[in-house]
């Protein structure tokens, strides 16, 4: 969202409400990463803040594409994780990337395609809550212990859809398994909103900030 419409939608206990998308490929091999604005050459989860009247999950899909300039089909939620905001994180299997986007051309934000080790290793230079959630999608045959991640981490754990219960999950997100968000079609998503809220707040928040 470009700084002169910068609004802040804020929940009952005054934190800024945020919703972000790992934007990842079909297998779920990479992910894309956007350019902080502080400094380009640090690379961020894209994610905003959500408006007011506007559910978390249509806020991840606006702020995908206003700050990386792609879209695609929203799958499940990781549920919520935050450092002084509470942010709703959601999974986007990329569909379609535009040459140039929103804050391409207002802030020259960049993009760039990481394996998931490096997206996790790129964002705990500086965005460790960020490099905490993108680690939960590691193919790991020994889960880390709950207990030994961020509190951040926790939090979502804690809230984390159960992938063996969610349609959604991973490279499974069939055309039609989520919420296609490119070009004016909005599929009607094959997981009722109800599903989809059951695994993310619409318009209440839940997690504790981290
Ligand atoms: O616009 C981050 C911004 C920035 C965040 C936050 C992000 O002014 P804001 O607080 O809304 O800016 O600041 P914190 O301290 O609230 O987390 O991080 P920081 O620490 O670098 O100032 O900037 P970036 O990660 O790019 O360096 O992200 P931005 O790149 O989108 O401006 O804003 P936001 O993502 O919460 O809000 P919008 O809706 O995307
Ligand atoms: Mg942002």
């Amino acid at each position: 969202m470009t700084d002169m419409v910068k609004a802040r939608n804020y929940d009952e206990d005054g934190f800024v409400k945020r919703a972000a998308c790992i934007c990842v490929n079909d297998d779920e091999s990479q992910v894309l990463l956007v350019s902080s604005r502080r400094d380009s050459e640090l690379w961020i989860v894209p994610g905003g803040g959500v408006e007011p009247n506007e559910l978390p999950d249509m806020a991840a899909i606006r702020e995908v594409r206003e700050e990386a300039g792609v879209c695609g089909m929203l799958g499940r939620c990781l549920g919520n994780s935050e450092r002084g905001h509470r942010t709703s994180v959601y999974v986007l299997v990329v569909k379609e990337e535009m040459e140039e986007w929103d804050e391409s051309k207002v802030f020259g934000r960049k993009r760039k395609w990481f394996s998931l080790e490096e997206a996790v290793k790129q964002l705990a230079k500086h965005k460790p809550v960020q490099s905490s959630y993108v680690s939960l999608l590691l193919p790991s045959p020994d889960p880390q212990s709950p207990s030994s991640l961020a509190p951040a981490v926790n939090a979502i754990i804690e809230d984390q859809v159960d992938p063996a219960s969610d349609p959604t999950h991973g490279s499974e997100v069939e055309e039609d398994g989520g919420l296609e968000s490119c070009g004016e079609r909005t599929k009607t998503p094959s997981l009722s909103k109800e599903d989809l809220s059951n695994s993310c707040p619409t318009d209440e928040t839940t997690a504790d900030d981290t």
